[in-house]
């Protein structure tokens, strides 16, 4: 019996602890050492294991829970697991399935299944020094350590959690936009649901207001050049609509303003093999492909500001493209070039992730 509840402590805990640490990795976008995808298939196939896990252990856990004699944190402790589990697993599915109906329910999914990832840490990392100190509290009583500072299990029981704190410090760094209002510029009024910042590279480019300018090149009769200036003076379109990202979260009801590209590609006249559009991102690193028709709606906008604010930095400022029928991967941030092309590439996350190249949030 001790033996059996030790080794479905440790599976326990070690399922917890990659579902942890994979679940970290889908915060960040293009990891260098493991892609997006990759991390998604581990963290669901990982949870799945840990769900088939749980529903083994139910029997030798109450039972244990039963005999269990003036020991109510360690009960707490696995009703704790099994609660957030629940909650983790069904939050967890909806992100899953990802299916446009369900997108009112994903919100609160995400948000739920991102709060007890947070929460669970310093709850975890509480349970580690408990255990520990009581090993090291019976371990004194008995033989005084032998001149030894720690233990190999203490050693290896402190990295653990070192690593654990410093992953929780990385997810609040994430949580930031969330809990700084001025940031996101958060109106619950009108908008639900917060942006996750994404960028490709290290860091944001930065533009300078006078002498920045959006380049029109490529199968055109007439390539141009358009300052800030020239650009703010065109006409403009302001209207309410969803964003999704192809990952799961959502903000709905965002207002935004910008020219329609339909308004553009009329200045700088698109020859008749100019039929696909190549956008550009001043990182030097994001690319975005559109056929020309799919642009020409005049929902279509190069957006400048975002809820009646100019656009900061870190979502694309000062031009970024949306398309309210696409995903988010199709709103590339920082567009300084526009290129009319010949022929269809593949944008940044379609190479990489072969995330579908239309971008439709329904099949068209
Ligand atoms: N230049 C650039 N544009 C980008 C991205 C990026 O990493 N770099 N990420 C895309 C993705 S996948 C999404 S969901 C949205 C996120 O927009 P936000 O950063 O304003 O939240 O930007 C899109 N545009
Ligand atoms: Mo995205």
């Amino acid at each position: 019996m001790r033996k059996q509840l030790k080794i479905i402590h440790w599976v326990h805990a070690s399922f917890v602890f990659l579902l942890l640490a994979t679940g970290i990795a889908l915060y960040f976008s293009g990891l260098p050492f493991i892609s997006k995808k990759i991390a998604r298939d581990i963290h669901i196939i990982l949870a799945i294991g840990y769900l088939l896990f749980l529903l083994y252990s139910i029997f030798p856990s109450v039972k244990y829970m039963l005999i269990l004699k003036k020991a109510g944190l360690k009960r707490l402790h696995i009703l704790i697991m099994y609660f957030f589990a629940a909650i983790w697993f069904f939050s967890g599915m909806i992100l899953w399935l990802n299916t446009p109906s369900l997108l009112e329910y994903r919100i609160s999914a995400l948000f739920l299944h991102d709060w007890l990832s947070m929460i669970i840490v310093p709850w975890v990392m509480l349970h580690i020094f408990w255990k520990l100190l009581k090993r090291r509290l019976a371990h004194k009583a008995l033989v005084q350590t032998a001149g030894k500072i720690m233990s190999r299990r203490e050693f290896l029981g402190l990295c653990v959690s070192a690593f654990l704190f410093l992953s929780f410090g990385a997810l609040l760094k994430w949580f930031k936009p969330f809990l700084t209002e001025e940031q996101t510029s958060m109106n619950l009024d009108k908008r639900r649901g917060y942006f996750r910042i994404y960028t490709v590279t290290t860091g944001i480019p930065a533009f300078d207001e006078k002498t920045w300018k959006l380049t029109v090149d490529g199968l055109v009769e007439l390539p141009q050049q358009f300052s800030l200036t020239d650009l703010k003076a065109m006409p403009r379109r302001n209207m309410v609509r969803d964003f999704h990202c192809v990952t799961g979260w959502s903000v709905l009801g965002v207002e935004w303003s910008g020219t329609p590209f339909s308004h553009l590609a009329g200045l700088v006249k698109p020859k008749a093999n100019g039929t696909y559009v190549k956008m550009y991102s001043a990182d030097g690193a994001y690319t975005e492909t559109y056929k020309i028709e799919q642009l020409m709606n005049q929902d279509v906008l190069l957006v400048f500001e975002l809820d009646g604010k100019p656009l900061i930095p870190n979502q694309g400022a000062p031009c970024r493209l949306f398309h309210p029928e696409m995903f988010g991967y199709k709103s590339i941030k920082w567009v300084d070039r526009i290129e009319f092309v010949g022929e269809r590439e593949l944008g940044y996350w379609e190479a990489l992730e072969h995330y579908e190249l239309n971008g439709y949030i329904e099949a068209t």
